[in-house]
């Protein structure tokens, strides 16, 4: 928009004329006077159409939220008693000289302030996503992926792209959603970049990536998704997963710092807190240890069990909140039986794995380990898990002509969103979510709501 002044800038302009573009958030009306709370990309400021503007008054007297307009206006500093040092601009005011109605909206299906039960939420996302709780969740969401990206950089690490159409099951095991490729040949749709990360160590040593992957899984819990973000790496030269585990712990230390100084209002306004991080090493286990942990403190005997349960989870995370300053733990050495094939087994601990889950707040976020990088050995597991080496011939390639011993992780950047901010359900921190029941409408009832905007 020509000559436009964002509202973050407005205080540059004190007692002078601007043309601001913005959405009216809310109207209220005092006598003759009518305030508008305008917003734009950058904030948000209270603008008054007074008597003396007749033409302008009349038209914010049509205004409703939503309603996108131009307004010519002229900058006022509040009087002090006026002024709401609590609130951004709370010292500044725009007298309306003009305004221009750029698009109409219908009224709102529902209150905005107020709290959505979840399906009206997913229902009308197109504008639900338009309000001050769920932009500042997408807006930590994007710092979150900032922060991944400028730290991996500034490590040594590749961006890549990985390939969404694959041939068959990257993992060998996560549910995988098939369909009809070309010349009735089937193909799936990737559920992690696994593979070719491991291929580019090959290529670049140090990689990373971010991308869309989609799982089957036929769980309607508040912790699965059927498409969900995950935040890839993969690094080789390392001794064994430790090296893995503490680029993780690096990582979401620099997380915390980047969070600190970008998102502090957005994490004020959800009512969260940032993530509680030991000043020594994060906190790590082995399954066993963990399991004889809860048996001696909680009774609950799993010792042997091959994996946690997410009660088991929500129990270690609180303990090591209370007791060990951190927000954050590592578990590591669960059983082969329980991890894809290309995980190395430890040969100090018999039948585990060289493998780790980075626990947050209650939930897995992360999975990673060293992965086997000797050709023979890693076809030798193949088989061992039933899986046809042939299938893998293309992968197996960057292993029959060598690659560093190498070891990567998996994020699932909705739950670390939703963990991060406290929701309760991983599907809030995805804008469009995909799941059993729900690609945008409800499955069941196609017309849902929408119907009547
Ligand atoms: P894994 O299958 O454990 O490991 O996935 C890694 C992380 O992705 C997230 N995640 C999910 N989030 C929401 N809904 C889902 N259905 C879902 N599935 C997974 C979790 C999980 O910790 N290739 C390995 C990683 C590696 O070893 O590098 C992998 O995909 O946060």
């Amino acid at each position: 928009m020509k000559g436009r002044t964002l509202i973050a800038e407005l205080h540059e302009s004190i007692d002078k004329e601007v043309t601001v573009g913005a959405v009216v958030d809310v109207r209220r009306d005092h006598g003759k006077l009518v305030f508008l709370d305008l917003r734009d990309r950058t904030g948000v400021v209270q603008a008054v159409a007074l008597p003396n503007h007749a033409e302008a008054l009349a038209v914010a007297q049509e205004l409703r939220p939503e309603y996108v307009v131009r307004v010519e206006a002229k900058v006022n500093k509040r009087p002090e008693r006026m002024v709401k040092a609590d609130q951004p601009n709370g010292d500044i005011e725009l007298e309306i000289l003009s305004v221009t109605i750029l698009a109409r909206a219908s009224e709102l299906p529902f209150d905005k302030d107020t709290a959505l039960n979840i399906d009206t939420n997913f229902d009308y996302r197109p504008l639900t996503l338009r309000r001050d709780r769920e932009r500042a969740i997408f807006a930590v969401q994007a710092e979150i992926v900032h922060a991944y990206r400028e730290y991996l950089r500034g490590e040594g690490f590749s961006e890549f792209q990985a390939p969404k159409i694959v041939g068959d099951d990257a993992e060998g095991g996560a549910e995988v959603f098939r369909f009809e490729y070309f010349n009735d040949r089937m193909a799936s749709l990737a559920t992690s970049p696994q593979l070719y990360k491991q291929i580019l160590v090959g290529v670049y040593e140090r990689v990373f990536s971010t991308g869309t992957m989609f799982r089957a899984e036929r769980h309607s819990t508040s912790r699965h998704l059927n498409e969900l973000t995950m935040l890839d790496l993969e690094m080789g030269f390392i001794d064994d997963h430790r090296d893995v585990m503490a680029a993780m712990e690096g990582l979401m230390r620099y997380l915390n710092t980047h969070l600190q100084k970008t998102s502090a209002r957005e994490f004020a306004l959800m009512e969260a807190t940032l993530p509680l991080v030991p000043e020594g090493q994060f906190p790590t286990m082995t399954l066993k240890e963990a399991q004889e942990l809860i048996k001696k403190e909680t009774g609950a005997d799993k010792v042997g069990a091959p994996d946690l349960d997410p009660e088991d989870e929500r129990w270690l995370c609180s303990y090591a909140n209370e007791h060990l300053q951190s927000d954050y733990v590592f578990v590591t050495h669960y059983p082969t039986s329980k991890r894809p094939f290309y995980t190395m087994d430890d040969p100090e601990v018999p039948g585990m794995t060289k493998s780790f889950d980075l626990l947050f707040r209650g939930v897995e976020i992360v999975s990673g380990s060293q992965r086997i990088h000797d050709h023979d050995a890693l076809v030798q597991k193949m088989e061992s898990k039933g899986l046809d080496p042939a299938k893998f011939s293309f992968y197996l390639q960057a292993f029959k002509y060598g690659i560093p011993p190498h070891g990567g992780t998996g994020l699932g950047l909705e739950r670390l969103t939703q963990k991060m901010l406290g929701l309760e359900n991983v599907k809030e921190a995805s804008l469009f979510p995909r799941d059993m029941n729900r690609i945008d409408l409800l499955l069941a009832k196609d017309t849902a709501h929408t119907s009547d905007l």
